[in-house]
Parts: C-alpha cells; structure tokens; sequence
C-alpha cells in the first residue's frame, strides 16, 4: 500500500519515535513541553487538512477496541493514515496497563500507516486527558489523518476525550438504550453518532429502536446506526456517517486539541502551586489569615495561583 507523501510529518518519522515521544508525554516534564512544542511549530507551518480525531466511548465490552479496528481497518484500505489512542483510566489505580489486553487489534510493523498505543499516567501527576491531549497533538505532526481515541464509558477521561475530540462516537451492546449508565454519565448528550454494535446478536434491532425513540425528544438528535463489528457488516456505512458527521459538525479541529492541551495545562500548573503551597505551609498561613478577617479569600487565591 502506497502513501501520498504527508504535508505533515517530518518531526516523528518513526511509529518508534512517536511511540518514544508519547511515553515523554506520559511521564511529564520538560522534555515532553519540548516535544510538544515542537510538533506545534510544525503543524503551525504545515498544509493540509487537519487531523480528524473520533472519540469513542461506551459501557465496558460493547465492543469498542473490535469496531475502532475494523474502522481503522477500512479506513486503511482507503489509504489514510490512522493511528489508535486507548486511554486507560483504570492503570492510574492499579498501576498496570490493563488495555494491553483490552487492544484486540494487532500490531502492523510493518505498516507506517497504522499507529496504536495505549496511555496511561502512571501515578505521573499529569491528568490523563493532558497526556491524550498532548498524545494527539504529537500524533497529528506525525502526519496522521485520522486519529480514534478509546475510553471505557465511565468518568473523568471521557469528558476530557469529549473536549479533545472532533466527534465524539458511543458505542453500545444490544441491551443499549435500557441501562441509563450512558445517560448518566452525559455521554449520550455529547455523542454526534450512535452505534448499536453486536448487530449479530438478538435484540440489537430493538436497541437502535429504543436509542432513536428516546433520542427523538432532543433537537439535532444523533443519528444510530448499527454494526457488528466482528462480522464487519455496517462498518463502512459508519465510516461514511463519521466522516459525513464530522464535515456538518466538527468542532474546531487543531485549535480545540489545542486549547484542550492548554486547558489541561493550566489545570496541571494550579495543581502544582497549590501542592507546593501545601508543603510549605503557605495555604495553612493564608487560611489562618482569611480566617482571622485578616485578608480576602479573593486576593489568596490569586496568591496561591501566581506562587
Ligand atoms: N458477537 C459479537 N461480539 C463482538 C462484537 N464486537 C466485539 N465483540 C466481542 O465482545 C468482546 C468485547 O469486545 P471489545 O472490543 O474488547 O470491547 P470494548 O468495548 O473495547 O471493551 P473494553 O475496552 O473492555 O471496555 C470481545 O469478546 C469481542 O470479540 C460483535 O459485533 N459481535
Ligand atoms: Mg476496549
């Protein structure tokens, strides 16, 4: 399979060299601002279309990783480059990566086209939807044109996929639509397409019927479609309806994986002062303050920001 040369690209030529330079980002530090800085610099003066970047969410087991493989697997045939970003909350706990078994799509050495990794950060301090952000980035400058990022259907990671991505994607089983855990969380309201997956199973009809019967209630509903990914059938039709998604309602492309590396940035220095401040005994002195009238809360805040 041959590529068009990539106006993107000349920073990262290797999936070595990505893979490198995102593990830099997982772990922090100077070397990963270096880095990231460096791939901005690139994509600043690169032509091109940007990047489209999918997040795809959705209960544990609905067959996120197989569908994400057989999207990427299409997409390939179609001559784009596609990378794969699993974002593993779970490891921030247990300190492992359990996508390592999660990832059912295999590794192709030997094709630069296809890029996969995991995340995680690994007790790092720095907030896993920093690390996807800055990975993303990385991942564009590297030349890739389209970017899935997968998380388990719970949490905090989600709503930092949902402010990186370009379209968010959530991906149910065939019992999808009776259990309110989606809803719960907000993901259904931030998702631009639906997909009921295991359509070869019974009852997968009458889910995408009860997810577009309840959808229904809301203006500008997404649409739901139904795949199975392991059969492979509705594959292609939700790769176009991806792709016809993105091009009515894409959200700001580079700038918005932009603002949200900024955004957690920001979020990662606050956090910071305020452990020094902590650790030195200035938060307990301004308290004391602000507790005896002595100061403002306003005017301690701003202290502890600036450190
Ligand atoms: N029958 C059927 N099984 C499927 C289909 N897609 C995935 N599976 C199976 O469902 C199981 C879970 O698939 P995964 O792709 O790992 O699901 P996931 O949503 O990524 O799971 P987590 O990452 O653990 O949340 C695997 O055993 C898959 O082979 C499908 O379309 N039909
Ligand atoms: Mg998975």
């Amino acid at each position: 399979m041959s590529d068009a040369p990539s106006p993107r690209g000349a920073a990262l030529r290797s999936a070595r060299e990505l893979a490198q330079a995102i593990s830099s980002v997982e772990r922090g530090g100077a070397g990963a601002d270096a880095l990231i800085q460096e791939a901005l610099a690139q994509l600043a003066t690169a032509t091109g279309p940007a990047a489209r970047v999918i997040g795809v969410t959705g209960p544990p087991g609905a067959g996120k990783s197989t569908l994400v493989g057989a999207l990427a697997d299409r997409a390939r045939e179609e001559g784009r480059r596609v990378a794969i970003l699993a974002v593993d909350p779970s490891s921030a706990v247990s300190g492992g990566a359990l996508l390592g078994d999660r990832v059912r799509v295999e590794e192709r050495p030997d094709d630069d086209g296809r890029f996969m990794r995991s995340i995680a950060t690994r007790g790092s301090g720095r907030s896993l939807s920093h690390a996807a952000a800055a990975a993303s980035l990385l991942i564009e400058a590297a030349g890739f044109d389209l970017l899935f990022i997968e998380t388990v259907g719970a949490g905090q990671a989600d709503l930092g996929i949902v402010r990186l991505a370009d379209l968010v994607l959530l991906v149910e089983g065939p019992e999808g639509g009776d259990e309110v855990q989606a809803m719960k969380a907000g993901l259904l309201e931030s998702a631009d397409l639906v997909v009921v997956n295991k359509g070869d199973r019974p009852g997968a009809d009458r889910a995408v019927e009860r997810l577009r019967s309840g959808l229904a209630l809301g203006a500008d509903a997404p649409e739901v479609l139904l795949t199975s990914a392991t059969e492979g059938s509705g594959v292609t039709e939700l790769l176009r309806a991806l792709d016809a998604a993105a091009l009515r309602r894409g959200r700001g492309g580079r700038v918005r994986r932009v603002a949200a590396h900024l955004a957690a940035a920001v979020e990662a220095r606050a956090a910071e002062r305020l452990r020094a401040a902590e650790a030195d005994g200035r938060l307990e002195a301004l308290a004391r303050g602000i507790t005896d009238g002595l100061r403002p809360l306003s005017g301690a805040v701003d202290e502890l920001l600036q450190g």
